[in-house]
This record gives structure tokens, sequence and C-alpha cells, in this order.
């Protein structure tokens, strides 16, 4: 399994396509527009981190840490370094038996067959990729290779720009313990805090410390992810992203009917319905469909994709009630049966979650 993930992604392709930046520290800041100054970094080059430059950052404190440098500030431009990124995971892809994009600059990418099971074999593909990547687009990137997911995602990460760290199973234990722990997906500066009253400071310390005591502190689930984690232990696969599942309820009406407010009291039901067991699984949706069962037996749907994704009923009912409508206008038959349709993503883990709700990390 592997770990790819562009350096400094957003400053970097501001250098692409403006070399004069390069040696220079660049900082590129998502600006609020309520004043000229306000706003947070959104990322710097590593001649910015030089000076303390980091993400997150208020952008005057970045002006300042760079004063009298000649550093250029710039603002986000993400059409563009989407359209990069497009490009870019295109590459990976091909070089992958399964690839799962994660972000907009990283992607984990499974290449066991490829590679025959071979880590010697693997660091030749990366060598290749970076070389490809380095021709085709112009850009460096760092990649962490281990037995999973986990182990790839904290390797890519001891070593950038354009690293390459391989951590063969036997490799594993030593290379982890020494690491702080939030090196660690998902323990930030809030769960580190609450391990070290603990006295856990290392990977090492918390592989060491006892499953049941974690599970006694940060509930089963938590627990044993962090003594997992702690160890290596990652069993999940690299997933084909945009495997949507969905959710759906279709139900009878009284009487056959075309009559929109009619039969769209029936929709808002199931809606409510299909949105009650969105919320048990705790994900978000992005496309709706209506389906009918028309009197002549014929079936009809229409089905709208969101430009973001959503929790809300309101838009789930609108949106149903707006499809209905427009899948009435395209007949003169009666309504039988009617259904509501949602395409819930399923990427969003338990433990992530979790993570991101225990400590606000
Ligand atoms: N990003 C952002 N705000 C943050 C973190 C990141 O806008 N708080 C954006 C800008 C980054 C991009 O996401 O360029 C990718 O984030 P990374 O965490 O991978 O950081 P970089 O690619 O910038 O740097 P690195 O070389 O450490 O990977
Ligand atoms: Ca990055
Ligand atoms: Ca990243």
């Amino acid at each position: 399994m592997m770990l790819v993930d562009l350096d400094y992604f957003f400053a970097q392709l501001e250098e692409l396509r403006n070399s004069a930046l390069k040696g220079k520290p660049v900082v590129i800041g998502m600006y609020s527009g309520r004043t000229a100054e306000s706003g947070a970094v959104s990322t710097a080059n590593y001649e910015a981190r030089k000076y303390g430059v980091k993400s997150g950052m208020p952008l005057f404190l970045a002006k300042r840490k760079l004063e009298g440098c000649d550093a250029i500030f710039l603002p986000v431009d993400y059409d563009y370094y989407e359209q990069v990124s497009d490009r870019l995971m295109g590459i990976f892809r091909t070089y992958s038996d399964v690839f799962e994009q994660v972000g907009i600059d990283e992607a984990y990418m499974d290449v066991t067959v490829k590679v025959h099971g071979s880590f010697e074999e693997a660091k030749v593909l990366v060598l290749r990729m970076k070389a490809d990547v380095k021709t085709q687009v112009g850009v460096t990137f760092s990649v962490g290779v281990a037995p999973n997911k986990l182990v790839a995602k904290v390797a890519c990460d001891v070593q950038k720009t354009d690293g390459l760290t391989v951590v063969q199973p036997d490799e594993m234990q030593g290379f982890l313990s020494p690491l702080p722990i939030d090196r660690l997906l998902g323990v930030g500066k809030k769960t580190s805090a609450r391990m070290a009253e603990l006295g856990v400071k290392t990977i090492g310390d918390l592989a060491r410390f006892d499953v049941q005591h974690l599970v006694d502190i940060f509930g089963k689930t938590l627990g044993v992810y962090f003594h997992d984690a702690a160890n290596g232990v990652d069993e999940s696969a690299v997933k084909e992203a945009g495997e949507a599942e969905s959710i759906s309820r279709i139900a009878t009406l009284k009487r056959n009917s075309r009559d929109l407010a009619f039969i769209a009291e029936m929709t808002d039901v199931l809606a409510a319905d299909v949105h009650a067991d969105l919320l048990k699984r705790n994900v978000g949706f992005k496309q709706i469909g209506v389906i009918a069962f028309l009197a002549d037996i014929t079936v009809k749907s229409r089905s709208l994709t969101l430009e973001q994704s959503t929790k809300s009923i309101e838009i789930l009912k609108k949106t149903a009630r707006e499809l209905l409508q427009r899948l009435l206008e395209d007949t003169d038959k009666d309504v039988r049966r009617i259904g509501v349709k949602i395409s819930v993503f399923s990427r969003e883990e338990k433990t992530q979650k979790l993570l991101e709700s225990f400590f606000g990390d």
C-alpha cells in the first residue's frame, strides 16, 4: 500500500506557473475579505516555513514573520489547483491496482499486484512515477510505502519534499516506536495532551499501554483504534471513491393520482423516513432521485446531483418535490406508487467521525 501526497501543494502550483517565485518565500492566503489583511494561511512553501509560517496561521502573523524577506503573498485559486490535481490523480491512477483519492493533493494506492508483492519493485514503481509526473506536470510529491494504509500515511510524512519512505513488515515496530503519537492519523493536539498526562508520548509508549485502560478512557472504538494504530495494525482496504450506497423508500398512494400536492405529501413522508436513516448512519447525501410507478405499469424516474453533499431535510424535501413536478410534466398517466432515493457516501468511517467529535482534533 502507499500514500502519495504533493509537496506544499497550492504554493508549488503557484511556482509552477510562475517560476520567478522559486527561491522566495511564498504564502497562499485565504482572504476573508473583511479587511485587506484578514484571513488565514492556506499553505506556504518551504522557504516561508523556515520563518515559522504554517497552514491555518493568521495572515497578519505570517506577514510579520516574513517582514523584509521579499515574500510573495497570493490568494488561493482553487479552480486552477483542482484542474492540476485532476491531471495528477489521473497519472497516479494508472500506476495503481486500486486507487483512492482522499484530498485535493493526496491518494492511497494499492499496488500489490503491480509490484508482485515486492517492496523493491514498489520502490522502482515510485521512482518511475516521480519521473513521469516531473515531465508531464512538473511537480514533486512524497510517498510512503508500507504493508498497510495507516503506516503508509505515517511514512509519507517523515520525509518531505520529494520523499520516498519504505517501511517493510519487519521494520514497522522499529519505525513507529520512537515517533511522537501525533504522527498517527487522528491524533492531534488535544488527544496528545490527554495522552501526555498518562505518560504516553511516543507511539512506542502507546503500543505498550494497556488496551483495557485505553478503552476505559476513550471508549471501545477509539481505545482499540489507538492500540492497533500504535502497533501498526490496520486492515482497511484501499477503496475506489464514489462508491455510493443508497437509501430509499417506496410507498403505494391511497389512490392513483397525478395531483402534485397530493403526491408531494407522500414524498415528504418518504423523505423524512430516508432522512432518519441518514442521520442514524451519520453521512451526507449528494444525489436525490424520485421514482414513479405509473398506472400503465411503466416506470419513470428523475434525479439530481447537488453541488455539495448535505444532511438537510429541507433540501431533500424541496428537491424531491421539484423532481416530482418535472416527472409529472413528462407524463399524462396517473402515479400508483412513488419512491424517494438518496445516494450516500460511506467513506466517512466510524473511527474518523469519532476522532473528530471526541477532541475536535
Ligand atoms: N490547506 C489549506 N488549509 C489548511 C491545510 C491545507 O487550505 N489548514 C490546503 C493547502 C495545501 C493543501 O490543502 O497546499 C494540501 O494540504 P497538505 O496538508 O498536504 O499541505 P501541503 O501540501 O501544503 O504541504 P506538505 O508539503 O506538508 O504536504
Ligand atoms: Ca501535501
Ligand atoms: Ca495532503
